[in-house]
């Protein structure tokens, strides 16, 4: 799935199973906010691993800067991509249906080893990795950037609204 709005996605959003499109949804609906082109698909690292291989070798090449991969439980997916692509990746533990409590997804992707980085969001935080994503390619997009800033301004006025509002109703 790409998103409609433009012809070349530079953001990869992928996840283990179809099972995660809830949660990682939320980082698509950020770049959307953001109007960042992303394209949004199930690569599994177990049980698609030619696939996988494929699709992190060939992302840079078909225009992609950032990857974010999501999954749960032995979260191989977005270490295995990081060990195959020089694009930086993000990545999204997933609490899923064969996760204990979610340590296992968290650590399974967070403990990476030297020299094969993976930036690793909270355990759901798929709106992290959007909102990250877009700050890594805001670098070098002044407008971007703009709307990111614009983004921080609002979310500092709504907790000031809401500490105003409790001021009033005490
Ligand atoms: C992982 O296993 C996937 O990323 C997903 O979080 C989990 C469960 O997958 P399904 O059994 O729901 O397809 O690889």
């Amino acid at each position: 799935m790409s998103n409609s709005k433009q012809a070349y996605p530079v953001v990869g959003i992928i996840m283990g199973s179809d099972s995660d499109l809830e949660i990682m949804n939320a980082a698509a609906d950020m770049l959307t906010t953001f109007e960042v082109p992303f394209e949004l698909t199930i690569v599994s690292a177990h049980r698609t691993p030619k696939r996988m291989v494929e699709y992190a070798q060939t992302a840079k090449e078909r225009g992609l800067k950032v990857i974010i991969a999501g999954a749960g439980g032995a979260a191989h997916l977005p270490g295995m991509i990081a060990s195959l692509t020089t694009l930086p990746v993000i990545g999204v533990p997933i609490k899923s249906s064969n996760s204990l409590d979610g340590w296992d997804s968290i650590l399974s992707i967070l403990q990476m080893p030297n020299g094969v980085p993976v930036a690793t969001v909270a355990l759901n935080a798929a709106k992290n990795a959007g909102i990250l994503a877009a700050e890594i390619l805001g670098i070098s997009d002044d407008g971007l950037s703009e709307r990111l800033s614009n983004f921080k301004k609002d979310m500092e006025q709504s907790v000031l609204d809401k500490a105003g509002k409790l001021k009033t109703d005490q």
